[in-house]
């Protein structure tokens, strides 16, 4: 038999090579990520603590490694063609989200690890948009925007070759599989000339701007990477200081002491000079750089209290002002691991300590008990997913400021898993899974 790789280590060939086309295609996110690692040393300095848990996690050499990525596409054959794609390096869908409740008209997944082993290895995602042409008001338009999508190919030959070899065999050789992300790359490659003129382009973006850049393309190019920072906050400040302009607020929770679910922010989306096919030329706008920071997963009680409190929030039009805001309103969010975990509010991967190893919990024996006794420990478990009203805000910053009326659609999840050709995870299922294994293999609970 062949020597297959692991789809971890085709996972991390494609990020790899996601990245350095994406810096040589954005300059301008070369420099983020610079700014990125300046500010991940410069905090690590300061917090030696920190270091040392990053370094026994085995996490500092791979500290500024892209966490995630965005991409749109336009027919239910592209994503599920994407799915397939994206199974080879162990990427599944995870999660649905509506974003037309938000005036975006598509709806989401994230492709993304499951495993514990393959997100210690590489948790690479990609935010996975399809364009809901059915919310397009103009019928004619609607109709011409259809017919474009259906005479294009997203996939090269040699991907879609290579993917019904990985179907039949199994998996694929080291050299198949460096083939395998060298076409791939393909579909995620910037098109400076458009396929339509520039009337249909025209037409299309007064639509609205996200549908011009899903129709109007050979791929479905990436419109950002996004770095782990440790300190969000001081990257969005030090921003303006290397000419990058960032979106006004940081998305998600505020700073805590034990941070929780996901904070994002990101520069807005360049100008770019494009070609129409009647040769004339134009710009469109659609490519930017982002940086995230993740906390803990919350439990269905915690994601309620979440949404809670950052609807009563709302937003703001300074972030400073905006932060202490959200601050003030998130004192009614425990920030103390163990009242996150005695309050059902948070997820927990539980350990058995130097100590439980020589004295092993016998069956009865309480969890509270446990812990107060140190014979186990219990850490939160990392938020692996997005946040619908943070992703609506990326959307929206990167769109411009006028903003574009439109009905909001109703969440159609069902539409979306035909699409997909396959139900979308769950991921609260996921990370209940997480926990009660890993009580499993404490001997706390049966298997
Ligand atoms: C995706 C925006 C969502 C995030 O990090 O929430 C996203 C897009 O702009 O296509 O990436
Ligand atoms: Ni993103």
């Amino acid at each position: 038999m062949d020597n297959f790789l692991t789809s971890d280590a085709i996972r991390t060939l494609f990020s790899q090579a996601m990245s350095a086309m994406y810096q040589q295609e954005v300059p301008l996110y070369g420099t983020l990520t610079q700014l990125v690692t300046a500010v991940n040393d410069r905090t690590l300095e300061a917090n030696p603590t920190l270091k040392n848990r990053l370094a026994a996690a085995d996490e500092l050499s791979r500290l500024s490694v892209e966490r995630h990525g965005a991409i749109r596409v336009g027919t239910a054959a592209e994503l599920s063609t994407l799915r397939q794609l994206f199974a080879v390096m162990g990427m599944e869908p995870v999660g649905y989200y509506d974003l037309s409740q938000a005036g975006v008209p598509v709806h989401s997944t994230a492709f993304r690890p499951v495993t514990d082993r393959a997100l210690r290895r590489n948790p690479f995602r990609v935010f996975t948009s399809l364009l809901r042409l059915e919310l397009i008001g103009d019928a004619a338009l609607r109709a011409r925007a259809a017919e474009i999508l259906a005479s294009r190919d997203i996939f090269t030959p040699g991907c879609r070759a290579l993917l019904a070899k990985h179907q039949q065999q199994g998996g694929l050789n080291a050299a198949d599989a460096a083939a395998f992300v060298k076409e791939a790359l393909e579909t995620f490659r910037w098109h400076a000339s458009t396929t339509v003129d520039s009337a249909t382009y025209r037409a299309l973006n007064q639509q609205h701007r996200l549908i011009a850049d899903v129709v109007c393309f050979r791929g479905c190019h990436i419109n950002h990477l996004t770095p782990r920072t440790l300190d969000i906050d001081r990257v969005q400040a030090l921003m303006p200081s290397r000419g990058i302009d960032p979106k006004t607020l940081i998305e998600g929770p505020p700073q805590r002491k034990v941070p929780i679910l996901l904070r994002q922010t990101s520069f807005k989306a360049l100008e770019e000079a494009v070609h129409f096919i009647d040769g004339t030329p134009g710009t469109h706008t659609a490519r930017f750089g982002e940086i995230e920071q993740r906390g803990a997963a919350l439990t269905p009680k915690g994601r309620a209290l979440y949404d809670r409190l950052l609807a009563q929030a709302g937003t703001g039009r300074d972030n400073q002002q905006h932060q202490a805001h959200l601050s003030e309103v998130f004192r009614d969010f425990p920030d103390d691991e163990q009242t996150l975990r005695e309050q059902g509010l948070a997820w927990f991967r539980y350990r058995l300590t130097e100590k439980g190893e020589h004295a092993r919990p016998r069956p009865g024996e309480s969890l509270n008990q446990l812990l107060a006794d140190e014979r186990i420990q219990a850490e939160p478990i990392v938020y692996e997913d997005f946040l619908p009203v943070s992703a609506a805000g990326i959307f929206q910053s990167n769109l411009g400021n006028d903003v574009q009326a439109r009905q909001a659609g109703n969440a159609s999840r069902d539409d979306f898993e035909t699409a997909l050709g396959s139900p979308v995870l769950d991921e609260m299922a996921l990370y209940q899974q997480m926990q009660q294994r890993s009580l499993e293999q404490c001997g706390i609970v049966a298997r």
